[in-house]
């Protein structure tokens, strides 16, 4: 990734200014009382469930922070003293190798430096929610591409782009990442007629709500608005090129992230964005920015696939045989639909082939994650009783 650049939207930037993060007075004078401002990091989502889990971090002389831009070598972390570079503890670092990296969006405990802009993470706090897929490069690991997440915005752009296959994987990924899903059809002003094509694929969405937006002519913003809410974070994922980047641009009213046109010749995009990062918008709300992915792993999707092929678990449901494999049983609800039409058979051929490669993958990724979050609550227990130690022999 990170190719591609200098293309009719001109250079990317490269590293983000995190505006919005009123640099505070570090030492004893900083009073408190005098600030109007809210302290920065309850802008950024911190909780009364985050401060608890943090309390023995705390007590360790560690100061929580959040990963607004994630890279391989130091992490942007905004807390309490403005926002830090911070790298990874070398035990971090090792346990990381198994474990997985933080992410953008994660809490950390971070040992700041002496005023020097950087710091060490030393810990991440036990996530809520995460959106996860398989890493590029391998079957069986896989990749936090954001984490504490309320919102996916599946982004798909009313041209060529607009594939529904891909969107059904996109939103099977975004039901198992614990958020709730919405879909963005951005770039409304290129298509002859939106509102057919949102119509169809709303119906494909099931439950999920579809926003119909151009960045271009103003459309749509305030119904994607309503998504974003104060103190909450959302994250957008799609190809490249489809305009996650504008978005997060026209939602701040000012040209901070780089965008770029799409290819003429098969309207892909050029893979603008290459780093993850979380930004404070006006109203309140977190949106993180990706660089766009062509496909996401599907990564222990029972419950997504449950929920966007919802009409075929139903059906499954009527079977006769609870253990019905629809092919040739007697009394299969399937079947029935498939020959009466009311189940189309593409639409099938697809739930059976994602069924079949979550079955394959299934088993292993959950072994994962569970590997992740016990690496995760170990480290928090080994540091709570450091600081009860500590307390004990002063
Ligand atoms: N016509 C039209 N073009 C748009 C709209 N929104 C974005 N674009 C264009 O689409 C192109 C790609 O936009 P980006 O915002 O860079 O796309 P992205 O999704 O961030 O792409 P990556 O960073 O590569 O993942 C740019 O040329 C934008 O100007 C829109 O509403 N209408
Ligand atoms: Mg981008
Ligand atoms: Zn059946």
């Amino acid at each position: 990734m990170g190719s591609g650049h200098g293309g009719a939207g001109g250079p990317p930037t490269a590293l983000p200014a995190i505006a919005s993060a009123p640099s505070r007075p570090v030492g004893r004078r900083w009073r408190p009382s005098r600030l109007k401002v809210p302290p920065l990091i309850d802008e950024y989502g911190w909780t009364d469930a985050l401060r608890l889990a943090f309390a023995p971090h705390a007590r360790a002389g560690l100061i929580p922070g959040r990963i607004v831009v994630q890279q391989r070598e130091a992490n942007l972390v905004a807390t309490e003293l403005g926002t830090l570079s911070a790298r990874l503890s070398g035990k971090l670092r090792h346990e990381a190798r198994a474990a997985g990296y933080p992410a953008a969006g994660d809490w950390v405990a971070v040992a700041a430096g002496a005023g020097d802009g950087k710091g060490t993470i030393q810990a991440v706090l036990p996530r809520r929610t995460a959106f996860v897929r398989r890493a590029a490069d391998s079957a069986h690991t896989t990749q936090v591409i954001a984490a504490n997440i309320d919102v996916v915005f599946v982004v798909t752009s009313m041209n060529a782009d607009l594939n529904p296959r891909r969107l059904e994987r996109f939103l099977a990924a975004a039901w198992q990442s614990g958020a709730k899903p919405v879909v963005v059809l951005t770039k409304a002003d290129l298509s002859v007629h939106p509102e057919e094509e949102a119509a169809e694929i709303a119906a494909l969405a099931g439950d999920c709500p579809v926003v119909v937006v151009s960045a271009r002519a103003g459309r749509g913003l305030d119904s994607l608005k309503e998504y974003i809410r104060p103190g909450e974070t959302c994250v957008l994922i799609g190809s490249s090129g489809v305009g996650k980047s504008t978005l997060v641009n026209t939602l701040l009213g000012e040209a901070r992230m780089a965008t770029q046109d799409i290819r003429a010749g098969d309207a892909r995009g050029r893979h603008t964005t290459s780093h993850r990062q979380l930004v404070l918008l006006p109203g309140g709300g977190l949106i993180l920015d990706t660089p766009g992915i062509r496909e996401v792993g599907l990564v222990e999707a029972e419950l997504g696939l449950g929920t966007v092929f919802e009409d075929i678990e139903r059906l499954a449901l009527d079977c006769r045989f609870t253990n019905c494999g629809h092919s040739n049983e007697p009394g299969c609800a399937v079947r029935a639909a498939l020959d009466s039409g009311a189940l189309g058979a593409e639409r099938w051929a697809h739930y059976q082939k994602l069924s079949a490669e979550m079955a394959a993958q299934g088993a292993s990724l959950d072994r994962m994650a569970q590997e992740m979050e016990r690496h995760r609550a170990g480290a928090v227990q080994r540091a709570y009783r450091a600081a009860k130690k500590a307390q004990r022999e002063p």
